[in-house]
């Protein structure tokens, strides 16, 4: 069983992906759990503040330490975490080997940063891991975290109906995916490859194979 713990002061933004298709398909049999933690409920005063100013100036607000640090310490007590990401567009940039490696993972917690990010300290004593999903920016790391989490609960044994089939995802072996297709055997003029409809499995084994290399090369 792979758990998840995000936390976020906007997890309504995660609720709909991680409630569909095969990410609700893990939760349901019994091989994924996502716990969404409402970093707000941790704020400060009477306004349950989560963020400042950035000390030494500059533009954007800063997530404050204390909040985040209060909900990891409590999820810190309660089991043992195997990583503790931090998404952020300076991180390492996400592919398939990270994922395929979280997938063996037990617990698994993941801080959603807002704003110009989060303070320094967080960082330094919490998280054991920073990833980025491209180069570019996202107003918030909730986006980021749900990729994670599809990317990765998918690979857990069990997820996926046919479980070899993501064995042969594109990025799993650097190489393309081959083309597929389904009826009708004609569409549009544009019929599909002969092999396919030959019922040679080593033929159509060794067709896959060569378009792989073939679209991996362009
Ligand atoms: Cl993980 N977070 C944010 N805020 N922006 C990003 C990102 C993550 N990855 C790319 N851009």
């Amino acid at each position: 069983m792979l758990r998840f713990d995000i936390i976020s002061a906007i997890p309504a933004l995660m609720e709909s992906p991680l409630s569909h298709s095969i990410m609700q398909r893990a939760k349901d049999k019994g091989l994924m759990q996502v716990h969404l933690h409402n970093l707000r409920e941790y704020g400060l005063g009477k306004h349950q503040q989560i963020d400042d100013y950035q000390y030494g100036g500059g533009a954007g607000m800063v997530m404050m330490p204390e909040p985040l640090d209060t909900v990891i310490e409590k999820l810190k007590s309660e089991r043992n975490y195997d990583e503790i990401i931090y998404c952020t567009p300076d991180g390492e940039t996400f592919q398939q080997k990270r994922a395929n490696r979280l997938s063996l993972k037990n617990n698994i917690m993941i801080i959603c940063g807002h704003y110009k990010g989060i303070d320094q300290r967080i960082r330094d004593m919490h998280v054991t891991l920073e990833i980025s999903i491209g180069n570019y920016v996202l107003s918030g790391g909730e986006l980021a975290a749900v990729i994670i989490v599809d990317s990765v609960g998918r690979l857990i044994p069990g997820v996926l109906n046919d479980e070899s089939s993501a064995l042969f995802d594109s990025h799993q072996d650097d190489l393309i995916a081959p083309p597929i297709y389904t009826r009708p055997s004609e569409y549009k003029g544009l019929a599909v490859p002969e092999v396919l409809l030959s019922g040679n499995d080593a033929l159509i084994d060794e067709w896959r194979f060569n378009e792989s290399i073939k679209r991996t090369k362009k």
